[in-house]
């Protein structure tokens, strides 16, 4: 008789708390590779690359740690496709006592676990998600009785409870936030940091080789693989970026330029997200960088606010909201997703180079997602279903607990405003402000009707339109809708024409 721990292609760290639940050589770990993880929606080559190649060194560094792992492969002839079958198959070839696993970070995966117990006739203990700092309940407590849910206030709750860039009690140089500093384009001609890049083993070769093979039929470019799958590369990843993207970080946080995928960012989100690394070890990191004087408060603070703030609020508030959060639609959007959000045929530059970039690296930073491609999708009234496949899709570190409130709440405001205070919506002189990408454009972002102007323009005016009646009580809007109505007419009603001509033209698959 012996215990089974459970682990799942995103829960690959020694620290995991079903791990802690059962003995080497006695007990069994089980992973395997299966279809239905990797294609329940078709994810990105690259994705898959790196989630299998990360399950099969931590499957390794756990046997030379004395644990039986029982790994399957996804080629191998038992290999049944599912974890729960994996599982099954297990049990019924062994004498299992207990069945241990992780909370599973999506909720459709937690619902079948739910089932386990009853189907197998084995006790199973669900343990807590420990690849995050607060638990479910806290978020609950915390969100019990408010009106609005803001980030900001949950951030503050935590930087107390963590004591993270405190000073007795108060906010380290007195202020929670110093976003006002972190709104900087990057000026011409700078030199950026290259990302960190490693190259495939024999494992990640095998891998690929697997992937290439077996999801051609799947988004991305598989070439040129250079991602960490080890805990220790991850941890250099980590170091690099302490080193030599911190202390710009903040400044150019929402800056965009053609060309250059990686900017200041970390790229430590696929690790993090995956267990490789932990997200405290990961704040602690930059705060102590803080301290020794070697990255300024306004960057520190602001990656801080993202790990400790964002990425702990998405995954309470989906919990909280699930699973009806699933179906939230407030503005009806339905659009079909047009063709080039594949492709990246389109004119317009902006969209081209972030979906270029997403094909070719599963990656695009924060701003791109939301700036470029999350607000053309608001705007455009892109399906809510859609577009949250498709980032689902495309990003090496895509979950439902972090995609779903970061497009339906952040992009799409399809949950009428529980998550953000008004939609992310803005014309392309943001795009222009933020970034060179106009300059290599083939509208011009100045034009606001007529065939060379900018879609973002005409579209942002058409959106405010479209939804007056939804939008124009909320406070935060009055200003704009306020310019609206002071707006010569026939200029409305042209940009209104030139939207509507727009999206049929790219409902139609037109070259838009
Ligand atoms: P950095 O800019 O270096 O930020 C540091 C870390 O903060 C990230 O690694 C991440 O762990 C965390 N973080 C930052 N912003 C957020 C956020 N809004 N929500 C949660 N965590 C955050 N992040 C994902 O991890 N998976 C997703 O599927 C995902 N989908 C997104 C979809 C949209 C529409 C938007 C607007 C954002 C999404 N994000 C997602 C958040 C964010 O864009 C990515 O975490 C970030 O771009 C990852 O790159 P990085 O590691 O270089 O981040
Ligand atoms: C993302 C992913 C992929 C592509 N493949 C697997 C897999 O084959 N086996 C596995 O255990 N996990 C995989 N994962 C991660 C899971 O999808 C993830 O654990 C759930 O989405 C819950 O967050
Ligand atoms: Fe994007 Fe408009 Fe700028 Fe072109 S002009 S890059 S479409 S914002």
């Amino acid at each position: 008789m012996a215990n089974l721990c459970v682990i799942l292609g995103d829960q690959l760290s020694t620290q995991i708390s079903s791990l802690d639940k059962i003995k080497p050589k006695k007990d069994w770990v089980l992973m395997a590779e299966v279809k239905n993880e990797a294609s329940y929606v078709k994810h990105h080559k690259k994705k898959i690359a790196f989630v299998f190649s990360a399950m099969r060194h931590f499957a390794e560094e756990l046997q030379e740690s004395n644990y039986q792992v029982h790994y399957t492969k996804y080629l191998d002839d038992d290999n049944k496709g599912s974890i729960f079958e994996q599982v099954k198959a297990f049990c019924d070839a062994h004498e299992v006592d207990n069945i241990f696993i992780a909370h599973p970070g999506e909720h459709r995966l937690w619902e079948d676990v739910q089932c386990w117990h009853d189907k197998l006739n084995v006790k199973v203990e669900i343990t807590p998600d420990n690849r995050f700092i607060a638990d479910k309940a806290f978020f609950s407590e915390w969100a019990q009785g408010r009106k609005q849910l803001r980030m900001e206030y949950f951030y503050r709750e935590m930087r107390k409870q963590q004591k993270v860039l405190l000073d007795e009690g108060e906010p380290v140089g007195g202020k929670w936030n110093y976003d006002e500093k972190n709104r900087e384009s990057l000026p011409k001609g700078h030199k950026l940091p290259k990302p960190d890049s490693f190259k495939p083993d024999d494992t990640t070769q095998e891998v690929i080789e697997l992937v290439t093979n077996t999801f051609s039929d799947h988004f991305g470019n598989i070439e040129n693989f250079h991602y960490a799958v080890t805990r220790k590369q991850a941890l250099n990843v980590l170091s690099s970026f302490i080193e030599n993207r911190l202390p710009a970080f903040g400044k150019y946080q929402d800056a965009m330029a053609q060309g250059e995928p990686w900017m200041y960012h970390s790229h430590l989100s696929l690790y993090i997200n995956t267990g490789l690394l932990m997200p405290m070890e990961v704040i602690k990191a930059a705060e102590q960088a803080y301290h020794d004087g070697s990255a300024p408060l306004n960057s520190v603070e602001g990656f801080i606010r993202q790990i400790l703030g964002w990425r702990e609020y998405v995954r309470g508030f989906y919990w909280h909201f699930m699973p009806d959060y699933l179906s939230k639609n407030f503005f009806l959007a339905q659009r079909k997703l047009p063709e080039f959000f594949w492709t990246a045929d389109t004119k317009m530059n902006c969209l081209k180079q972030c979906i270029t970039e997403t094909r070719d690296n599963a990656y695009a930073h924060h701003i791109q997602r939301l700036m470029v491609l999350g607000n053309f999708a608001l705007l455009a009234g892109l399906s809510t279903k859609e577009v949250n496949e498709w980032y689902l899709i495309v990003y090496a570190d895509a979950y439902e607990w972090v995609e779903l409130p970061n497009v339906s709440g952040m992009i799409l405001f399809a949950d009428g405003g529980k998550l953000a205070s008004k939609p992310y919506a803005a014309s392309g002189s943001y795009i222009n402000k933020m970034s060179n990408y106009c300059q290599h454009c083939e509208y011009s972002v100045k034009e606001k009707t007529g065939e060379q102007a900018c879609p973002f323009n005409y579209l942002y005016w058409h959106f405010l339109i479209r939804h007056k009646e939804k939008l124009s009580n909320n406070h935060r809007m009055s200003m704009i809708y306020n310019t609206l109505s002071k707006m010569d007419e026939d200029k409305v009603n042209r940009m209104y024409d030139d939207a509507e001509d727009f999206l049929k033209r790219m409902s139609k698959n037109e070259e838009v």
